[in-house]
């Protein structure tokens, strides 16, 4: 197609969509089930049966919400600093944020993803991506915390991840930006042939979870926009859809929409085991950080890493095939059987849909059309398990319930289409306001979708909501799979924006949620364990204090001898072994957010006092009746002053 002929389809798309948008809002309450209320009400005192976790997008964060109520129930911080419990201000959380390129405190996080055993999420960890430093952060589903990042090098724009094996064994990374590997200084008209795409697997460790590159595999310059791994019979292969076959480095809108079809990477990562153990890859010098809490100390640590193994299709036979899909596709995801491979074709109007089984005997009968770069293109026609004709426009996501059933996303059309996997046709679509991007059913990419709810993720509410100026919440639509027609239940407003969103049944994280930190297990270097152990102690400029709180109050609370020029620790321990009596510290002055601590944790808070003076610091969480008493004095002298350090509590 010509550039012209492209731009002019362009334009009637978007007319179309516009005049979507418009008839949507005209609309407005078809199908909203009749019961809504009652069966997304959850009456004071209940509980959701859901978790959900939706990616905060721009905010760097991860939202915990209660489904079928919609209720926020947490933010776990992740890629960003978050005020509100000092994370990434504290010095123990100082270091999660260490890159090839020192601390990076902000990234746009996309895709959560759950941990799995048997295909099915265990409930252990939830997976993050950060898209614009290339990072993958693993949360501890028992403390809702993020404990493990580790960087992806050789990539630019970590989007096609981190999604999981069915065993977790690795969870996967890709570039979305195709770069010059190694990073070097070269002409950007070079692109073609000379940028390439790495796609990584991350290995996890079966028993603590601790995240490591097993290896990369260095792949042609294409944008690899998401991914899925199989699971039953194709659990051996993970799936990378990519746009931009055309390796175009500018006005992309165009130039890389001009072939009819790009292509799903299939990769067989026990093949690439095998490669890697027989000495096919070569080790590559690297500079990445992989970040760890220490789950003695409650302290993140960096270690950095110089070298990462890289495999050469080259090198190793069998191990990715390229399967040609229409048309610039964006998701790819897999059947709970693991048989049909369905991509998000978005400039396609027709979704076409690859069988696993068709696959491997193309492979086997070497059924090619062809090669890009060395890697065998599958014949198209060998390969297809079925179309579905109409289906919508700017079709983006799947989701899939246990009865067969594909529910796909349509950005521009703005709606929820129901499909089946047997006829390949439409039975059913829901319209959602506005412009879906990722839709989530607990357990939907998974082996055992739970087929009740569908959580569709809305970029543009638009007049959904009262107005707030210029920026407008995002949006999340709870809608009732359990019949043979989708209804919809709710709306609600999202923190960032949601793009991916994992669920999972209450039950399978109730019980290991934990409730507070042991204060016997407590290791950390300053933690301090009765009120008779605290102490304040100076070393040169630094000045350590060993500090308790309990309520209603801390030890100690009176301060001397602290001068200009010195660093204050204030290192605080908890003494509360009772759950939800966490107590918080600031004092006027400091650079840095407050710090919440948990019962029987430690955390640290640094001052850098400017003037000399008297300064207050005080408890940030209302924790009991005598929480406004739960305060206390520094007193900062002169630079050259002599008066001693001293402390008290009570006298
Ligand atoms: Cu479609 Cu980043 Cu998964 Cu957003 S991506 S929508
Ligand atoms: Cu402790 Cu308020």
């Amino acid at each position: 197609m010509t550039i012209r002929r492209w731009i002019v389809l362009a334009i009637g798309v978007a007319a179309l969509a516009a005049g979507l948008v418009v008839a949507q809002g005209a609309r407005n309450a078809a199908r909203v089930a009749s019961d809504a209320a009652s069966r997304v009400y959850v009456a004071p005192g209940e509980q959701d049966e859901f978790y959900a976790f939706l990616s905060g997008g721009f905010n760097g964060q991860m939202s915990v919400v209660g489904l079928p109520s919609g209720r926020t129930l947490k933010t776990i911080p992740v890629f960003s600093q978050f005020g509100e419990n000092g994370y990434g201000y504290s010095e123990e959380t100082k270091a999660m944020f260490n890159t090839s390129v020192g601390p990076v405190y902000w990234d746009d996080a996309h895709h959560p993803e759950l941990s799995m055993t048997d295909g099915v999420p265990d409930g252990r960890w939830i997976f993050i991506n950060g898209n614009n430093t290339p990072r993958i952060a693993r949360i501890d589903l028992s403390l809702f915390e993020t404990v493990e990042i580790i960087e992806i090098p050789n990539t630019g724009g970590n989007h096609p991840s981190p999604f999981t094996t069915s065993n977790s064994e690795y969870v996967v990374a890709g570039t979305r930006f195709s770069v010059p590997v190694p990073q070097r200084d070269m002409p950007i008209a070079d692109y073609e042939g000379n940028f390439k795409g790495m796609l990584t697997f991350v290995s996890v460790d079966p028993d603590h979870g601790e995240m490591d590159i097993a290896f990369q595999i260095i792949m042609p310059g294409f944008d690899y926009d998401l991914s899925h791994c199989g699971k039953g019979p194709s659990a051996d292969w993970c799936f990378f859809s990519s746009y931009n076959s055309e390796e175009a480095h500018t006005l992309l809108e165009v130039n890389a929409s001009q072939n009819d079809k790009d292509f799903v990477t299939a990769v067989n990562w026990r093949r690439a085991e095998q490669c890697v153990a027989d000495g096919a890859a070569t080790e590559m010098p690297a500079n990445y950080a992989h970040n760890l809490k220490n789950e003695r100390t409650g302290i993140a640590e960096t270690t950095m890493i110089d070298s990462v193994t890289v495999l050469d299709p080259a090198n190793c036979s069998d191990l990715v095939y390229f399967l040609p899909t229409p048309k610039s596709p964006h998701g790819v995801d897999v059947d709970p059987t693991g048989e049909y491979i369905v991509p998000g074709g978005k400039l396609s109007a027709t979704i076409a849909v690859h069988s696993f089984s068709k696959m491997l005997a193309a492979i086997e009968a070497q059924d090619f059309d062809g090669d890009a770069y060395g890697i065998p293109i599958l014949n198209f026609d060998s390969i297809v398990a079925g179309q579905v004709e109409r289906a919508c426009l700017g079709p983006l996501h799947n989701e899939f319930d246990t009865r067969g059933n594909v529910y796909t996303s349509c950005f521009i059309t703005s709606e929820v289409i129901k499909w089946s996997l047997e006829s390949f046709e439409v039975v059913d679509r829901i319209p959602v306001y506005y412009s879906i991007g990722h839709l989530m059913i607990p357990g939907g990419d998974s082996m055992d979708p739970e087929d009740t709810y569908l959580l569709a993720l809305n970029k543009i509410t638009k007049d959904r909501y009262l107005p707030t100026g210029p920026e407008l919440a995002h949006s999340a639509q709870l809608i009732d799979i359990s019949g043979n027609t989708m209804q919809m239940l709710l709306d609600f407003p999202t923190l960032g924006e949601p793009h991916y969103a994992q669920g999972i049944p209450a039950e399978k994280l109730v019980e290991n949620s934990q409730r507070i930190f042991e204060l016997a297990d407590n290791e950390h270097p300053y933690a301090t364990k009765s009120e008779d152990a605290v102490k304040v102690e100076r070393d040169g400029n630094e000045v350590h204090v060993y500090m308790t709180s309990i309520r209603s109050h801390f030890a100690p609370d009176v301060i001397e001898g602290i001068k200009v020029g010195d660093t204050v620790y204030f290192h605080v321990t908890n003494l509360e072994q009772d759950w939800d009596v966490p107590h918080g510290f600031a004092i006027q002055g400091m650079h840095d957010a407050n710090i919440l601590i948990m019962p029987g944790q430690t955390l640290t808070a640094k001052w850098e006092p400017k003037q000399p003076g008297v300064y207050p610091f005080y408890c940030t969480d209302f924790c009991s009746a005598l929480h406004q008493e739960m305060q206390g004095y520094a007193r900062v002298s002169p630079a050259d002053s002599d008066i001693a350090l001293a402390w008290s509590l009570g006298n």
